[in-house]
Order: structure tokens, then sequence, then C-alpha cells
């Protein structure tokens, strides 16, 4: 008995993929990442910036479509699926257009970031550097493509759910079997793209057609969506309250006892996502200049901010930094009594530009940390005295010259 279930078996297997009706599939599958050829897959894991060329491919439709595919068209969902992912985008390279289109009908009613009214864009709003076309094509493939009176390179680009149609050569039938090519897509990841981005087609309007024993048929396969994973997605600082690379220009300390400190010793920062579970040990403190290091003595979070209380307050003449560990960003709050014009320097242009203030000649009229030296509360003629002095005796600043230096880069790492 055992002798002749083998052949048996081996009948059974071999027939197995006839039996189960193949269906049509249309995929979108990476076949390049930065130009390095790659084994064909609809799921993959990439860096930020990198660039991936995928192609449409058909396969399976023998059974729906027994004489072979007339047309193909395969609409992808760019819309949704190149910003899918936790962070940035993964779109089209040479798309300088909004993300969602703004028809125009000539280009005075433009944004200022697509200024053109482009015919060819379909009477859209896009940048100078609007080429889509370079990036998302349909290669003339022989032999099946027919090529005329059709253009081979059909893709429509006026949104970003580009629409390719390829019709077929009656006289050369795609063959069964074999992915049937019908187009390229090259995707870029943006520099902070993060999480997972899965493009896919629109599934109304991608199709197959073609004949069956019965006539001329559509058939809507089943569509393979491409999954690309980017690095995980960690919060980070988006904003920072004073805001990154503030300068405090009021007095430091008390006029009349240098041992009282007036500047700030908070800061508060506004995260991508809920800061909810973070402590203070997500934080380092960095003191540009010279000077003690303070330390965090408390955070309070609430939604996407969290409030960072240092114990002591910030120097003058040193940048002091509050950065999140796991994203290497920082915000920098910088400390220079009298440098009304945050130019990094004490020196007389800060008593004109305090007095152009005064005389409402500065627009936009400065901001209170800018000009209430004496920290009085208000900006008034009565800094100005107070201004003098600082920048006559460098009152607060010896030993050596009144400076800051540049402020550090938010993201130090990048
Ligand atoms: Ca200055
Ligand atoms: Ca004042």
């Amino acid at each position: 008995m055992a002798a002749k279930s083998g052949p048996a078996i081996a009948l059974l297997l071999s027939v197995a993929p006839c039996a189960s009706a193949e269906a049509a599939v249309l995929a979108l599958k990476a076949v390049k990442r930065n130009g390095a050829a790659i084994v064909p897959t609809s799921s993959l894991t990439v860096e930020p910036g990198d660039r991936i060329e995928a192609e449409i491919l058909l396969s399976g439709w023998g059974t729906d479509l027994p004489q072979g595919v007339v047309l193909v068209q395969a609409t992808i969902a760019g819309s949704a699926g190149f910003r899918s992912g936790g962070n940035g985008t993964m779109l089209p390279c040479g798309w300088d257009a909004p993300l969602y289109p703004i028809a125009c009908s000539d280009s005075e009613s433009c944004p200022i970031d697509y200024p053109s009214c482009a015919a060819a864009a379909c009477q859209q709003c896009v940048g100078s550097n609007h080429e889509p076309q370079q990036c998302a094509f349909a290669r003339p493939d022989p032999p099946h493509v027919f090529c005329e009176p059709f253009p081979c390179n059909d893709v429509q680009m006026c949104t970003l759910d580009y629409r390719y149609r390829v019709m077929t050569d009656e006289s050369g039938l795609p063959v069964p079997g074999i992915p049937f090519y019908i187009g390229t897509l090259i995707v870029e990841a943006s520099a902070n793209a993060c999480g997972t981005f899965t493009i896919g087609f629109v599934p109304d309007q991608s199709f197959i057609e073609g004949w069956d024993a019965g006539g001329f048929v559509r058939v809507y396969p089943s569509l393979q969506a491409m999954s690309v994973q980017v690095s995980s997605c960690v919060p980070y600082p988006i904003a920072c309250q004073p805001e990154h690379c503030n300068i405090d220009a009021r007095i430091a300390y008390d006029p009349n006892n240098p041992t009282i400190r007036y500047t700030t010793n908070t800061l508060v920062m506004q995260f991508s996502e809920s800061t909810e579970g973070m402590t203070r040990d997500d934080f380092q403190v960095i003191v540009y200049g010279t000077g003690a290091l303070p330390s965090i003595s408390e955070v309070m979070t609430e939604g996407d901010l969290i409030t960072i209380v240092l114990n002591q307050r910030i120097r003058p003449r040193n940048w002091t930094c509050i950065r999140h560990k796991l994203s290497d960003r920082q915000c920098c709050m910088g400390s220079m009594p009298g440098d009304v014009d945050w130019s990094g320097v004490l020196e007389f242009a800060d008593v004109f530009e305090l007095l152009s203030n005064l005389e409402v000649d500065v627009q936009p009229p400065l901001r209170i940390e800018q000009c209430d030296t004496d920290r009085s509360g208000v900006c008034a003629p009565g800094d100005l005295p107070m201004l003098i002095d600082l920048v006559n005796d460098g009152l607060f600043c010896d030993p050596g010259p009144c400076t800051l230096p540049e402020c550090p880069p938010q993201n130090p790492y990048p």
C-alpha cells in the first residue's frame, strides 16, 4: 500500500496549483534600495533618506482572463500611503507640489512655495522642481506593451494617487506565471521619516480588462501593498518655552544684592507625542560656558508638554541647554544682560536699539526679555540708565569681554 500511495501523493501535489484557481494579484514590490538591486519584496526596512525603487507587478490573471490581459490600470493610494508612517513622508521623488493639490487658473492665485500654475500638472500650483515623471513611469517593456497609438509611458500624476495604465499588444500577450511589469515608482524616505509606511492601491480604480469565454470583462485583482519600515519613532521635542536660542537680556541679579538671581530656572518642552511617563532621567543639563552645572529638581508632564525645573537659575553669559537623551535634541536658554539686539555681544549698539524701541522705531517691537533691562516688568525709559551702566562698566562681566557664545544647535547630532 505504501508503495502505491507515493505516486498518488505526487500526482495530487502536481495538480494542486491548478486545482486552486489562482486569482489575479496586483502588487507593489521594492526592487532596488539606493540604486542596488534587491530581491523583489513587499516588505522591507530602510533608513531615513533612503530611495526605494518599486515596481507594480501583475500576476495570476490566467484564471480570470485566460485569453490574456488587454488593459491594466493601477492607481497608487499615495495621498494616504506616502505619509502613513509615524512621522515624515515617503514621497515620490520629483514631487514638488502640495500633498493635497491646489487647483488654479493662473499663477497669481498660487501660494509662494508653489508659485506656478502648471497646465501639465493638471492646472495645479507646483514648485520650480516639480518633475514627477522622473520617478513614476512605465518602461516600454517588450513584447507585451502596446505603445502605439497610446503612449507606453501613461502615468497620470495630477494627485499623489498616481494612475498607471498599460495596454498590451495582442501579438505579445503576457505569459502566465511570469509577473507582468506595469510600472515603476521611486519613493524617498524623508530625513525625519519613522514608523511603517504602507503604500498600496486604490481598490475601485485598480483593475484589469480582457477577454474570457463570455466576452470582454473587467476584473478587480487582489491588491498587495508595499510595507516599508523606517527606524522606529521616538518622541522628540518640537518646541520649547523659552524658545531655543532665546536670550534673556534683562539684568540677571538684583541690582542691590547680586546673590539674588532673577533669571529663569524653568523650561517647558513640547513633544511630538505625549510626555506621560517621562522622568528627569530622560534629560541631561548641559552648560555651554563657565559655572556650575544645574541639576533637574523636578519634571511635570501634561499632555505633550513637560515642564523641567532646575535646581538653580541660569547664569549670565552661558547657554543652559536641556537635552532629551533619546532623541538627542535640546532646547537652549541664554542669559546676557544688556544684549538688547541679541547679537551675543554687549556694546553701544544695544543702547541705540533700546532707544529706537522706546521711540517705536523697531518693528516688530522688542520682546520684554530684550528691552526690560531693569526687570521692572515693562520696557520704559528707566531701562536706559541701567543699560548704559552695563555697557560702560561691564558691570557684571568682569573679568573679560561681555559676550555670549554662539547658540548650540537644537539637534547636536543630526
Ligand atoms: Ca548686542
Ligand atoms: Ca524696565
